[in-house]
């Protein structure tokens, strides 16, 4: 049972998904590049302001609702997913994107993240992966790499970073992306793809924060990452192959990186994992054609009936 998006008849200029609000993330941040995508995405995909809804956790990333010209809910320092989920439940007609940073969905964030992947909620979720938290200034993210400075880890992090790729697969998530905020055609690409995909889309956008990080900067990224699917063919239905390249997404970091299989020092980008389950709201829908009792309040007092002492 397909739920249809809202969609306009005709397309809208991208510039129209854009509120009128100045962004004030710092010049040449990564996530300007995002709120590009966003709007080309929704242009392409004829997404109706109106019927759109964009949801966000707290950090700088977090800020994105604000600049756009849609519902936006910016919510609290990681329950992004969790307020996407009400608006899920309440609205299925209306497309929801969760536009929140690394640390906001994979440290605080962490614990609603893998069930509504695994429900399968039909929602976009982007993390714009700067590889630290900026809103505070510089402290390491779930993400950072190993022997990153923050501003807390004068001597280097001592922790591995996290896979978010392999953990998303893992998870149950149905649609599973990686993609660069210095390629705009790219990022608006899988942004579309991840949109038109019915059941949790997990993109995950490298977007560098000129600002604090020296080192997961445009310039480390320039003439280092690979298109999985145009340059290695790889075919994102192929479960065994997405595992292996994801388990291998972040080899970049190791000083050994050359050397070893299949991406040879590059980063991956593209879609790594995609297929086809029934949707959370699909099922809502179904056991509410299945179960139509005359009196729905009958059915909630014999539950409450039940716990009566
Ligand atoms: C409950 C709670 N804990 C901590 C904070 C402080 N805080 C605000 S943003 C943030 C981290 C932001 O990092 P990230 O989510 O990666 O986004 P970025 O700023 O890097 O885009 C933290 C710890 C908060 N606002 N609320
Ligand atoms: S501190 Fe970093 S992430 Fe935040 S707005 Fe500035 S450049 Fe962007």
């Amino acid at each position: 049972m397909d739920i249809q998006f809202v969609r306009l008849e005709e397309k809208l200029p991208p510039r129209e998904y854009k509120s009128d609000l100045e962004p004030t993330w710092c010049p040449g941040c990564g996530d300007f590049g995002v709120v590009t995508a966003l709007t080309r995405a929704f242009s392409e995909e004829k997404l109706d302001p109106s019927a759109l809804s964009l949801v966000s956790g707290i950090g700088c990333s977090s800020r994105l609702p604000l600049w756009m010209n849609a519902f936006g809910l910016h919510s609290c320092h990681g329950r992004a997913v969790p307020a996407a989920v009400g608006v899920r439940l309440a609205k299925p007609e209306i497309p929801t994107i969760v536009t929140a940073g690394d640390g906001d969905l994979f440290s605080i964030g962490m614990e609603h993240f893998p069930h509504a992947a695994r429900k399968n909620f039909n929602m976009v979720v982007i993390s714009m992966d700067n590889r630290m938290y900026a809103l505070t200034k510089n402290q390491v993210s779930p993400t950072s790499r190993k022997g990153y400075k923050g501003s807390l880890t004068p001597y280097g992090n001592i922790d591995e970073p996290f896979n978010v790729l392999a953990f998303s697969i893992a998870s149950g998530a149905t649609f599973v992306a990686q993609t660069y905020a210095g390629n705009p055609k790219h990022m608006t690409e899988i942004i579309e793809k991840a949109i038109e995909h019915p059941g949790f889309a997990f993109v995950n956008i490298l977007s560098p924060c000129p600002t604090y990080n020296k080192i997961d900067t445009f310039k480390y990224y320039k003439g280092r990452l690979i298109d999985i699917n145009n340059e290695l063919g790889h075919d994102p239905s192929d479960k065994e192959k997405a595992n292996y390249y994801a388990e291998h997404a972040l080899d970049a970091d190791n000083p050994d990186a050359e050397n070893l299989e299949p991406f040879h020092g590059k980063v991956p980008i593209g879609v790594f994992y995609q297929t086809r389950k029934e949707t959370f709201e699909e099922k809502v829908a179904k056991l509410k054609e299945q179960y139509k009792p005359e009196n729905p309040d009958t059915v909630w007092d014999e539950i409450l009936n039940k716990y009566k002492p």
